[in-house]
């Protein structure tokens, strides 16, 4: 397996893709959207732009549609959720559809959607994704950080740690075979750093301040744990996780 970490979705080379693409977006998209499905929703639909979730939405039945959006870590006007993951609780997206879009994650997504094998990973998550990697070995992976409007977020490059570091401790794989690019080395760096102290982590992030200032405290702390569900975002089809 070869390994590649890159910061931002900007920053993956344009003209081909790997065999499997991991989204990151700790703050809060993919968080959100291993949340939601293990909460039993019946897919979560990505879309970077308001106009298409709407229209895409508007043909779905509406008691089975959540509408969640966000932008500059606020509500759209309208929808039924922002972007918090503490709101998909399971009385409230059990068998329903989420259509999703946010400013910086669900951009990613869109960006790698034509990948062989998308996932979604957040710390919550992060055990899921290293069993699934270490039972399907595919040959490349890319980990791409959504970053915040194209700039890089530390905790979306340390989650990439997170998730290289695990796997370099079980497979026992060399480093310098593992990594693709020198940012895998950084990744697992940041994270070996912080991993002991994530809150604090997610405390000196900039957005992490953003949605402090918003009053998202308890999502900085949920989002700050590590393998509370075991649960594992794929593509089904483009767009739908
Ligand atoms: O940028 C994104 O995709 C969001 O996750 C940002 S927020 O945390 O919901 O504000």
């Amino acid at each position: 397996m070869k390994f590649f970490v890159y910061h931002t979705p900007e920053l993956a080379p344009a003209n081909v893709l790997p065999d499997c693409a991991i989204v990151v977006d700790v703050l809060r998209a993919t968080t959100t959207i291993a949340t939601a499905l293990n909460a039993g929703a019946e897919a979560v639909q990505v879309f970077s732009d308001i106009d298409s979730l709407l229209q895409t939405s508007e043909n779905w039945p509406a008691d089975k549609r959540i509408r969640v959006g966000e932008r500059g870590g606020a509500k759209v006007e309208g929808f039924d959720l922002g972007n918090s993951p503490l709101s998909c609780t399971p009385e409230f997206v059990k068998n329903k559809r989420l259509f999703m879009t946010t400013t910086n994650g669900t951009r990613s997504l869109e960006r790698i959607q034509a990948t062989p094998v998308v996932l979604t990973a957040a710390f919550i998550n992060r055990r899921a994704i290293v069993e699934y990697l270490i039972a399907k070995s595919p040959e490349t992976v890319w980990v791409l950080g959504s970053g915040w409007e194209g700039s890089f977020s530390l905790e979306d490059t340390a989650c990439a740690g997170a998730v290289a570091q695990n796997l370099v401790h079980e497979m026992g794989y060399p480093l310098d075979d593992f990594a693709g690019n020198d940012e895998v080395f950084a990744a697992i760096s940041l994270y070996s750093q912080w991993q002991n102290n994530l809150f604090e982590l997610l405390n000196h992030a900039s957005h992490g301040q953003r949605l402090l200032r918003l009053g998202c405290y308890e999502d900085l702390q949920y989002c700050a744990q590590e393998d509370i569900l075991d649960v594992l975002p794929i593509q089904k089809e483009p767009g739908v996780l």
